[in-house]
């Protein structure tokens, strides 16, 4: 026999069939109040959406330290040894909730650690560069991806109207539209912090740092037609592969990897390093070896562990710090700022979003808040009863570095061999093979025969002739053959 049903108030109910009525087919009782309870409940089960990133999953994991970077961070959780629980959320971009895994989008690759000291969120991509390169654009970007304000539809017109007037998404379109579009399965992608984040040691040294999380499983990717058949015959593919894999004990894992610029090589490299559409050459900085990060639990409950996860750029322990890129430094706002309105105010109290160690916050009351101080502990700071207080030796400094101080709206600065089009050409030219540079072509022709028009179209021959000649021939002499 189970357990007897209750109401939210542990009052066991007499049925979860029948309505109470006055007699037979009588009117239904108002004061019938667990009926009322399961109906207005039930109006109330969604939070809204994710306005980017809608659509994915997650699950519980660790990360092991297996190689000593302290000369790099002081950070607690990167220092050798160190075993850390870990939190991440896969997600496609564009898509809204009920949308299907497999449409080409970048891959979102959102990292918690509930480190000693805090919880570090690294929230990054299946790529290394973005679209954009200023936060000031991404609601603008973000809407050409999305739906047409009359018919409600998506429209790759609006897309490539986007792209081509913004040549600064070259690079990440190029990748977008290669094999590291639609990932087989999440176990098969990279993950990049994608922005260059700050790491200070112990000796107050400081250095820009690029993380790579390397799959243990192998780079594989659907190709458009089998993307396509997936999105009718099995649109929750990544989600199920993930859990399942889970589920019979093949634990996925990556490697972690970083690129470290000492801070004083920023300013003569031949990219600009904060430009988040660009990398840094690994021959310029290679790969240094870190840790080993595998994911072996699944959630117990979606909505509560993966719909209601929050992740933030600004969450950021002490040795890590952010960068002069402006799109970090947007989403250091943004984030708390999306998870306040769509979750609510006191959404860090929730489990899967609180950390391991102590807050001692003077944050207080708020919307469903049920942690609190203890009765003596005083609401405000300064006091002399007692109360936590700000310590600047314990704190970080979240990284610092010295700019000139008039306001201005400006670009970035340009480096010797910063160019819109410069690290897509390379990409193509130099990492792409013969059959993945078809494959290029062939979604990219696939994509624009979607509806694009004349004069967008003209635009897009001219975009890619820009990354690499033979490519945008390649481009327009597919798009006039198929039109
Ligand atoms: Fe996001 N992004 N983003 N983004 N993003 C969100 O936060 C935003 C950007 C990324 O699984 C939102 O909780 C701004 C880059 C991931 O819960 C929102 C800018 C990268 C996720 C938001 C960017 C990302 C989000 C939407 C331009 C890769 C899902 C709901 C400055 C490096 C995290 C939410 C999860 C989610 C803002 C650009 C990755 C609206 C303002 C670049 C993986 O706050």
């Amino acid at each position: 026999m189970t357990k007897p049903t209750t109401n939210n108030f542990g009052i066991a109910v007499a049925s979860d069939d029948e309505s109470l009525t006055a007699g037979i087919q009588g009117p239904v009782l108002l004061h019938d109040h667990y009926l009322i309870e399961k109906l207005a409940q039930f109006n109330r089960e969604r939070v809204p959406e994710r306005i980017v990133h809608a659509k994915g999953g997650g699950a519980f994991g660790e990360l092991v330290i297996t190689h000593d970077v302290s000369q790099y961070t002081k950070a607690n959780f990167l220092q050798p040894g160190k075993k850390t629980e870990s939190l991440v959320r896969f997600s496609t971009v564009a898509g809204e909730q009920g949308s299907p895994d497999t449409w080409r989008d970048p891959r979102g690759f959102a990292m918690k650690f509930y480190t000693e000291e805090g919880n570090y969120d690294l929230v990054g991509n299946n790529t290394p560069v973005f679209f954009i390169k200023d936060a000031i654009k991404f609601p603008d970007f973000i809407r050409s991806q999305k739906r047409l304000p009359g018919s409600g539809l998506r429209d790759h017109d609006m897309q490539w109207d986007f792209w081509t007037l913004r040549p600064e998404t070259a690079h990440q379109v190029t990748w977008l539209m290669g094999d590291r579009g639609i990932p087989k399965t999440w176990r098969n992608m990279d993950g990049f912090g994608s922005h260059t984040y700050q790491w200070v040691n112990a000796a107050g040294e400081r250095f820009w740092v690029k993380y790579h999380f390397k799959t243990d499983q192998g780079i594989e990717f659907l190709t458009q037609a089998e993307a396509d058949t997936l999105a009718g015959t099995d649109p929750d593919y990544h989600r199920a592969d993930l859990y399942n894999e889970i589920e019979a004990g093949n634990f996925p894992s990556w490697t972690l990897k970083v690129q470290v610029m000492p801070a004083d090589e920023a300013e003569g490299y031949r990219f600009n390093p904060f430009d988040l559409t660009k990398v840094w050459s690994q021959q310029d900085y290679p790969l240094i070896e870190v840790g080993k990060w595998t994911l072996n639990r699944n959630p117990e409950n979606f909505f509560a562990q993966i719909e209601q996860a929050s992740f933030e750029p600004s969450n950021v322990v002490p040795g890590i710090g952010f960068s002069p890129d402006k799109m970090l430094l947007g989403r250091v706002f943004s984030y708390a700022d999306a998870h306040r309105y769509r979750i609510g105010t006191n959404y860090a109290d929730l489990p899967v979003n609180a950390p391991k160690n102590e807050v001692n916050s003077y944050s207080k009351e708020g919307a469903m808040r049920y942690s609190f101080n203890s009765p003596t502990t005083p609401v405000y700071a300064p006091n002399s009863y007692g109360g936590p207080h700000a310590d600047p030796s314990v704190a970080g400094d979240e990284g610092l570095w010295s700019f000139d101080g008039e306001a201005i709206r400006a670009g970035y600065i340009q480096h010797a061999e910063d160019g819109d089009f410069t690290q897509a050409g390379t990409l193509v030219r130099e990492v792409l093979d013969d059959a993945a540079r078809e494959r290029l072509v062939g979604n990219i022709v696939g994509h624009a025969l979607g509806g694009v028009s004349e004069e967008v179209l003209l635009r897009v021959f001219e975009y890619w002739k820009n990354v690499d000649a033979d490519l945008g021939k390649r481009v327009e002499e597919g798009v006039r053959a198929g039109q």
